[in-house]
């Protein structure tokens, strides 16, 4: 690896990959003294460092006794869809209540690309899709990554993995850094799963539901475990995942209720007006919003309505997409009890109190929000994702985290827990400290990453930055306009500020530092993946 320390003012230190040569880099030129304090706390270094020298990590100076964690990680859940938001106000989540009422509840937690597959890469190896290179749902994990509880192991941790892996279909077979191992190929399936355990397929009948399956076998493990020795639970649900199925204990529970339309749920459809198109008032082609439509909303997110992930395409015409809303619901109430159950196994077991237990969704999701369902673009919805955390012993009940909280940080922090430094490569940071109530230095903006697919080619490919007040997305290698928008003033993002004269100064400023974010992590290409199979898209499916 090639590391090297850079020094701003003698202040602060942070160190920065130097791809192209061996000299110290001069941080003046990182105009944007407002992403500083984020690099300082967060290290916001990086580059494709896929072999890490050493797995043993030095201890952190105030290193206690490690702790256990558990972390609970879901699929496809938003950020809102919690009871205690009051979002939805039928949907009783008690137990997600329960952890935002006796732990931290990190209401600005977000992906840094909102798909399955890469988001996963990111909070196990603690970097940047373009720097794991794991970019879509289909391509095996890149030889030669190391996950972030292989350094756990190392550290005298018993690690256990149950549950949905899902990068690249192809295999089931045991990963780096787990003790113990249960898995399933790709997507998995709700009920009757075949599990690889250690290497052995086992089939479950009778209709096993897989959520309370893999909760047993996870409270089982952490049965097993002996005293004095730490545990690590890596919990990873295949719900909420499409085809949404709820336990049949909850099958049809909200089969009366009404989720009510987003706000945005409307876009201007398919608002090209045919081309060219001149305004016979202004004798000039129409631009701006006269071509766009109310909203300046970009022509692929108006397409996108009528595809497998839109409105009025849902699922290619499955089922009405209120009814996928309904199960969604339905199956988020097995969630909810798998984390109770984990809650009531810690107390019983006397390891409530001293035990972190984080639950955390892969990526965000749409309902209708700008005509589109599912995830994949920057926009509140699907980048944003629900997050709690629960340490008695760390952490007083109901403190609400304003912070930006990001995937990257979730191996960092576990690091904390284990009290060890985290390793040079990982561009994320430890939020014990925000969960303590210490006054920390913190990022004070977020950048954004998605890579167009091949099997689902309606959202292009996108880079973003978003602050608290402001969002820019740029789209890449398509004929359209990019977005800008004022969340403080437009939270659900209906207005796009793009052309406004007085907010071009901070685009370009933005746009600035969404490059130096790139350069400084080595993210100037976008890797490509082998797609050799048939198109998927409704347009041409199985043509060619
Ligand atoms: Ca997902």
């Amino acid at each position: 690896m090639n590391y090297k320390l850079a020094t701003m003012d003698s202040l602060f230190t942070y160190f920065v990959y130097l791809p192209q040569n061996s000299v110290l880099m001069k941080i003046h030129h990182l105009k944007y003294l407002g992403l500083l304090p984020a690099l300082v706390s967060c290290g916001q270094g990086g580059g494709k460092a896929t072999h890490p020298q050493s797995l043993n990590l030095p201890k952190l100076p105030d290193a206690g006794k490690p702790r256990n964690v558990v972390f609970i990680l879901s699929d496809d859940h938003r950020y809102d869809f919690m009871g205690f938001t009051g979002r939805v106000p039928f949907l009783e989540t008690p137990n997600m209540d329960r952890l935002a009422r006796e732990g931290a509840y990190l209401r600005n937690a977000f992906v840094t690309t909102s798909l399955s597959s890469p988001s996963r890469a990111s909070i196990l190896t603690g970097m940047f899709s373009h720097q794991h290179t794991v970019v879509d749902n289909s391509a095996p994990v890149p030889e030669g990554l190391t996950f972030f509880p292989q350094y756990l192991q190392k550290a005298g941790y018993q690690t256990a993995f149950f549950g949905k892996w899902h990068m690249g279909h192809d295999t089931d077979e045991p990963r780096p850094g787990f003790n113990h191992w249960e898995s399933f190929r790709g997507q998995g399936v709700y009920y009757n799963p075949t599990l690889n355990i250690n290497g052995e397929q086992v089939a479950y009948k009778d209709s096993t539901y897989i959520t309370d399956l893999l909760t047993e076998h996870a409270i089982d493990w952490m049965k097993q475990q002996k005293d004095g020795q730490p545990f690590f639970v890596y919990l990873s649900h295949k719900a909420v995942h499409d085809d949404f199925s709820p336990a049949k204990r909850h099958a049809g529970c909200y089969a009366n209720e009404t989720v009510p339309l987003p706000e945005s749920f409307h876009t201007p459809h398919y608002g090209i007006k045919g081309l060219p198109t001149i305004d016979p008032k202004t004798g000039k082609a129409a631009s701006g919003a006269d071509y766009y439509g109310d909203g300046m909303r970009p022509d692929w997110v108006k397409a996108q309505r009528e595809s497998w992930h839109g409105v009025d395409y849902a699922y290619h015409g499955r089922e009405p997409w209120e009814s996928n809303v309904i199960r969604y619901c339905e199956t988020l109430r097995g969630l909810d009890e798998s984390i109770g159950a984990v809650l009531e196994y810690l107390e019983e077991a006397g390891l409530a109190e001293s035990t972190l237990v984080i639950y955390m969704g892969d990526n965000g999701f749409a309902w209708g929000e700008h005509g589109l369902i599912d995830k994949r673009q920057f926009y509140e919805e699907s980048v944003r994702v629900p997050m709690l955390a629960r340490c008695p012993e760390l952490c007083t009940g109901g403190t609400v985290i304003e912070q930006m909280v990001q995937n990257i940080d979730i191996a960092p922090t576990i690091f904390e827990m284990a009290g060890l430094q985290k390793p040079e490569h990982m561009s994320g940071a430890s939020f014990i400290p925000l969960m303590e109530g210490k006054q920390t230095p913190w990022r004070n903006r977020i950048f954004y990453e998605y890579y167009w697919e091949y099997d689902f080619p309606q959202t292009p490919t996108m880079h973003g930055v978003r602050t608290d007040q402001y969002k820019l997305i740029r789209y890449h290698g398509i004929w359209d306009t990019n977005e800008f928008f004022d969340l403080k003033n437009d939270p659900y993002e209906n207005n796009n500020l793009i052309a406004v004269p007085e907010h071009q100064e901070t685009i370009r400023q933005l746009t600035a530092e969404l490059y130096d974010w790139l350069e400084t992590t080595e993210g100037m290409s976008i890797p490509l993946k082998r797609t050799v199979r048939t198109h998927g898209d409704h347009r041409n499916q199985g043509k060619y």
